[in-house]
C-alpha cells in the first residue's frame, strides 16, 4: 500500500493495518462472504467525499453543496439498474441487515407474519431468527430444506405458505448452495397476495454476471450487500419495481438512516462499473468452477456436503465423520493460515456457537487468480490438517505450503 501520511501520523494504526495486509497476503481466505476489492474500489473509499453531509436524495437534499454528490449516487443508481435489470435503486443503506430493516419497515408493520428460510437451514438472523430485530419485530414463520436433498422442496414452501398466509415470503441465503426458484416462490406468493423479498447477498455479483437466475425483475423487492461475489465496498442497495419506489426510499431515509456514506457509494460505482465489463462475466463463471472442484474433491476425501454439491460460490460441510465439530476445525485451519467459518447444518444437533459443519466459499481465492488445480490444492491442505490436528510439525508445514501458494497469487492492493 502507497499512503504518504498516515504511517508517519500514526504509525500505531498503520501497523495494524499493515499488519492485516500481510495476513490477508498469506493466508488463503475461503469465507464465502469475503472478497478482496480491486485498488480503484479501495481508492474511491479514500476520497473526501466521506466529509459531505447530504441526507435526502438526489435534487432533495436537506444540506446545500451536494450537487456532486447527487451525481455520484446518480452514477451508482444508474449503474445497478443497468446491472441487474432494476426498475429503481437505492444505493444508501449502509449493510445487509439495515437494508433488510429497510425493507421490512417499508412493506410490512410491527407484527405482520413473514415467511423466511431457518437459519440453520441456510438463512440469516435478519430473516427472522428470534434474536434479531426481524424476529422480534415481525411474526416469522420458517421454512426448511428437505432432510434428505438438503434442497429447498417448494412443494413444502407452498403447503406453508397457503396455511399460514404471510404477509412477505423471503427467499435468498448466507449459506444455500443451490439455485434458487424465483419464479416458484413468486408463483407462491401470488396464491396468497404476499409480497416477495429476495436477500442476494451472496450471489449478487454471480447474478449481476448472468451466471445464476435474476430475481430483480420478478421479484417485488430485493437486497444485497455489495462486498460478497460482487466486489464492491462493504455496503448495500434495495431493488424494486418501480411502484414501490417512493416506500423504500422513505424506509431507508428518515425511516432508518441519516446522511449516506458518499465515499462509499463513489466506491459501489466503482465496483458496479467493473461488473458491468465482460472480464467479470468470466470471473463470476470462475468462481462457481472453483467451487464445484472443490466439493467434488472434499466429496472425494469422505466428507459430506450438504445437498451433495454446489450450483454456486460456496458449500457446507458436515464434518460429523471427521471427528470433529466447526469451531474446532476452524480454529486447526486458522494455524495453517486457512480462513472458514463454522457453520450449522440442517437440524444441527450441536448449539450455533459450536455447530456440527463449516461454510467454505472461492469468491476471493478466484479474485486471487486461482482455477480448479489450486482448489484441490487447498482441499488437500484442509483434509491433512483436520487429519493431523495434534501434529505442531505437519501444521507448520502445511502453513508454509499455504504461504508458497498465496505467494504465487498476491492480492490485489494499492
Ligand atoms: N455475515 C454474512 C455471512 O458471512 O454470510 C452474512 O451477513
Amino acid at each position: 500500500m502507497k499512503y504518504d501520511y498516515l504511517p508517519k501520523q500514526d504509525p500505531a494504526v498503520w501497523q495494524i493495518i499493515k499488519a492485516e495486509e500481510q495476513r490477508q497476503n498469506d493466508e488463503i481466505e475461503l469465507i464465502a462472504s469475503e472478497n478482496y476489492v480491486s485498488p480503484a474500489v479501495l481508492e474511491a473509499m479514500a476520497t473526501v467525499l466521506t466529509n459531505k453531509y447530504s441526507e435526502g436524495y438526489a435534487g432533495r437534499r436537506y444540506y446545500g453543496g451536494n450537487y456532486n454528490i447527487d451525481d455520484i449516487e446518480t452514477l451508482a443508481i444508474e449503474r445497478a439498474k443497468e446491472l441487474f435489470s432494476a426498475e429503481h435503486v437505492n444505493v444508501q443503506p449502509l449493510s445487509g441487515s439495515p437494508a433488510n430493516a429497510a425493507v421490512y419497515m417499508a412493506f410490512l408493520n410491527p407484527g405482520d407474519k413473514v415467511l423466511g428460510l431457518k437459519l440453520d437451514h441456510g438463512g440469516h438472523l435478519s430473516h427472522g431468527h428470534s434474536v434479531n430485530f426481524s424476529g422480534r419485530l415481525y411474526n416469522f414463520v420458517q421454512y426448511g430444506v428437505d432432510p434428505e436433498s438438503g434442497i429447498i422442496n417448494m412443494e413444502s414452501v407452498r403447503e406453508i405458505a397457503l396455511r399460514e398466509k404471510p404477509k412477505m415470503i423471503v427467499a435468498g441465503f448466507s449459506a444455500y448452495s443451490r439455485e434458487i426458484d424465483w419464479r416458484g416462490f413468486q408463483d407462491i406468493a401470488d396464491e396468497i397476495g404476499a409480497y416477495t423479498f429476495a436477500d442476494i447477498a451472496h450471489i449478487a455479483g454471480l447474478i449481476a454476471a448472468r451466471q445464476l437466475d435474476n430475481p430483480v425483475p420478478i421479484f417485488d423487492v430485493v437486497s444485497t450487500t455489495t462486498h460478497k461475489t460482487l466486489r464492491g465496498p462493504r455496503g448495500a442497495i434495495i431493488m424494486c419495481k418501480e411502484k414501490y419506489a417512493k416506500q423504500v426510499n422513505s424506509a431507508v431515509f428518515p425511516g432508518m438512516q441519516g446522511g449516506p456514506h458518499n465515499h462509499i457509494t463513489a466506491a459501489k460505482a466503482v465496483a458496479f462499473g467493473e461488473a458491468l465489463k465482460p472480464e467479470f462475466k468470466e470471473y463470476a463463471g470462475q468462481i462457481i468452477k472453483n467451487a464445484q472442484a472443490m466439493a467434488d474433491e472434499f466429496m472425494r476425501r469422505g466428507y459430506r456436503i450438504i445437498s451433495g454439491g454446489t450450483d454456486n460460490h460456496l458449500m457446507v460441510i458436515d464434518l460429523g465423520n471427521k471427528g470433529l465439530a466447526g469451531k474446532e476445525a476452524e480454529k486447526v485451519l486458522e494455524r495453517i493460515g486457512v480462513s472458514v467459518s463454522r457453520s450449522t447444518i440442517p437440524n444441527d444437533p450441536n448449539p450455533p456457537l459450536n455447530p456440527s459443519g463449516m461454510r467454505v466459499g472461492t469468491p476471493a481465492v478466484t479474485t486471487r487468480g486461482m482455477k480448479e488445480e489450486e482448489m484441490k490444492l487447498i482441499v488437500s491442505y484442509i483434509d491433512r490438517a483436520l487429519g493431523n490436528k495434534a501434529s505442531e510439525k505437519e501444521l507448520q508445514s502445511l502453513k508454509d505450503e499455504v504461504k508458497k501458494l498465496c505467494y504465487r497469487f498476491p492480492i490485489p492492493t494499492k
